[in-house]
């Protein structure tokens, strides 16, 4: 990467690390607060640190590494940024930096204690909705330089492919423009106006049913930048070829059509949206899993073809020929294992009827523990060890790799000390989530839960031991490692040179084919929130919509 660009990836690095130790530290302090070894002075509540923890960490934390990340794909498989897509960057980055400073202050003055998904009827100082629009608007300028070097070699190179890398940036960046409209219709139509006083009431089913419009695509705008790393980055780091590049085109083009339709499997329990339309959903949400499904085969495939071309034999034998000894494969492999019993479980979650034994209890919080905090963070982690040294002109040694290697595992048991605790507890003996300690009055079953919520805080502490080894590996390779050349690894596939299906780069077709299940899948469902409100939507049909 030339100078210039790697300047404007390392800011965005600068503050995932900053947010993931604001963040993480609300972390521990929940769970000793949780498993009663902690009281907090009364001026801190737990949902204000509760509420810290998920936007630090969930929203802000993700989005500044997934498009610094993303700006260096582009930059790296399409040829430096010109002046006006490194501009975009810099302004959709300060633009995203103002935004969340004002949001950080209301969250830290108390008056937006809202967790991080914000929906109505929980209410929040306007100038935190500003500054959530802000970050959402600067992500948006942001994805448009990303975009614009794309078309940019698309136009120079008619009947050349795109790099892959550059075409999964694209898709992801465009599921987000689409994803991020219902959230900023929520938060400019509903609760701006709602906390200015302009409106007495908003509807509060609307207001979620925008919320996980944009919430379940914005699991997989956390994913897809992991299965970049999975798809273009692990067989290049363990010295092999990428199975297939039109099988990552094809499972990225999946991810486009079905990441957004699929909102209200969060929703299931809720009064206000008909069954059928729960049902299609739910339906929608298989679909989705497929383009997983796909990715666990080419992996694997990835793994087998380069064990066989080493001369390992046998069903297993690949695993010998893994590097296990590199940071950069181990992390992201590491992610890949949570990734099973993760993707498994949100299976659990999506057929309605397990749906109604773990929703609201703390087995969701495990389920997201092993998706988004283990399977794409220990991947980004992987990725920011040769990312940070790339961009700085620094080598990882021998020692920071073998850092690097230690906060892996110390990440992956402490996940596996917590998850498993919350996924026990949540299905076998109800806990919910979001609940600070009580003893429920003396409760038999609320006495239950506290084993495993201390299982919890050891498991918290043992993260966050993993938290200040990740600063110390970066602080060594931003500032301290010797300096050299570290290479950005982008892999070959095996198809390298086959051509790719016409219709996976067809953005008109790409397009109205989302927009179209969107439409489908939310028209009637959101039309009878405004007409036709069933029994137990309250407060529905009576003018105040909004
Ligand atoms: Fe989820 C709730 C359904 C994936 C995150 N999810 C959440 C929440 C979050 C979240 C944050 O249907 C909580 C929201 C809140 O605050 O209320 N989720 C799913 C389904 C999938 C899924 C069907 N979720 C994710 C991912 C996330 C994430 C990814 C973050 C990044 N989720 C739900 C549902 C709820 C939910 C309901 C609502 C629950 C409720 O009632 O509140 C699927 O996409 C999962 C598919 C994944 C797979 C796994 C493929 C495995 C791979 C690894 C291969 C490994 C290798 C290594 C090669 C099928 C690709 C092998 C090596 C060896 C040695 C073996």
């Amino acid at each position: 990467l030339s100078k210039q660009d790697s300047k404007l990836v390392m800011a965005h690095m600068y503050v995932a690390i900053s947010c993931l130790i604001l963040g993480g530290l609300a972390g521990l302090l929940q769970t000793f607060v949780r498993s009663g070894m902690l009281q907090l002075p009364k001026s801190i509540s737990y949902y204000q640190i509760l509420t810290v923890h998920g936007i630090v960490l969930a929203l802000v934390l993700t989005t500044f590494f997934i498009l610094g990340f993303q700006y260096s794909a582009v930059a790296k498989t399409c040829g430096n940024l010109t002046p006006l897509q490194r501009r975009l960057g810099w302004i959709g980055f300060f633009v995203m930096l103002i935004g969340t400073v004002m949001a950080a202050t209301m969250v830290l003055l108390n008056k937006a204690t809202v967790l991080y998904t914000f929906y109505a009827p929980l209410q929040a100082h306007v100038i935190f909705y500003v500054g959530m629009a802000l970050v959402v608007v600067g992500s948006w300028i942001s994805i448009l330089g990303q975009i614009l070097k794309y078309v940019e070699f698309k136009k120079q190179n008619p009947t050349k492919k795109s790099p892959l890398l550059s075409y999964m940036v694209t898709i992801n960046g465009v599921m987000w423009f689409v994803c991020s409209l219902g959230v900023a219709a929520t938060v400019l139509l509903q609760l701006i106006p709602w906390s200015l006083g302009l409106v007495e009431r908003v509807d509060v089913t609307l207001s979620r049913t925008l919320f996980w419009y944009f919430g379940h695509a914005l699991v997989y705008f956390w994913l897809l930048p992991a299965y970049m790393c999975w798809y273009a980055i692990v067989p290049k780091i363990i010295g092999g070829k990428a199975f297939s590049d039109n099988l990552a085109r094809m499972s990225f083009m999946l991810f486009l059509f079905f990441s957004i339709p699929v909102g209200i499997h969060h929703q299931l329990v809720e009064p206000g949206i008909e069954d059928f339309w729960k049902y299609f959903q739910v339906i929608l949400t298989f679909m989705v899993v497929v383009p997983s499904f796909m990715t666990a085969f080419s992996l694997f495939a990835t793994f087998e073809n380069h064990g066989r071309t080493l001369g390992f034999k046998g069903l297993f034998g690949w695993f010998k020929a893994l590097p296990w000894n590199d940071a950069r494969f181990v992390l992201p492999f590491l992610g890949m294992l949570a990734f099973i019993p993760g993707g498994a479980g949100g299976l659990v979650n999506a057929s309605a009827q397990m749906n109604g034994l773990i929703h609201n209890t703390i087995w969701v919080t495990g389920h997201f523990h092993l998706t988004v905090a283990s399977a794409v963070i220990l991947t980004f982690f992987g990725m920011m060890y040769w990312l940070i040294p790339h961009c700085t002109g620094r080598k990882l040694t021998k020692f920071t790799n073998k850092l690097a290697l230690i906060q892996g595992y110390t990440w992956a048991i402490g996940m596996t000390i917590m998850s498993a605790a919350m996924h026990y507890v949540g299905l076998v003996k109800g806990a919910p989530r979001r609940s600070t300690y009580s003893e429920y009055g003396g409760a038999k079953q609320a006495a239950e839960w506290i084993p495993y919520q201390v299982l919890q805080a050891v498991g918290g502490t043992i993260l966050f031991i993993s938290i200040i080894l990740v600063v110390m590996v970066f602080i060594q390779l931003a500032f301290l490692a010797p300096k050299g050349e570290e290479e950005y690894p982008v892999a070959q596939s095996l198809d390298e040179y086959q051509p790719v299906t016409k219709l996976v780069e067809n953005w008109r077709f790409l397009i109205v084919v989302t927009v179209l299940l969107i439409l489908i899948a939310y028209t009637v469902p959101i039309g009878q929130m405004f007409i036709d409100p069933p029994p137990g939507a309250k407060g529905l049909g009576e003018g105040k919509l909004w």
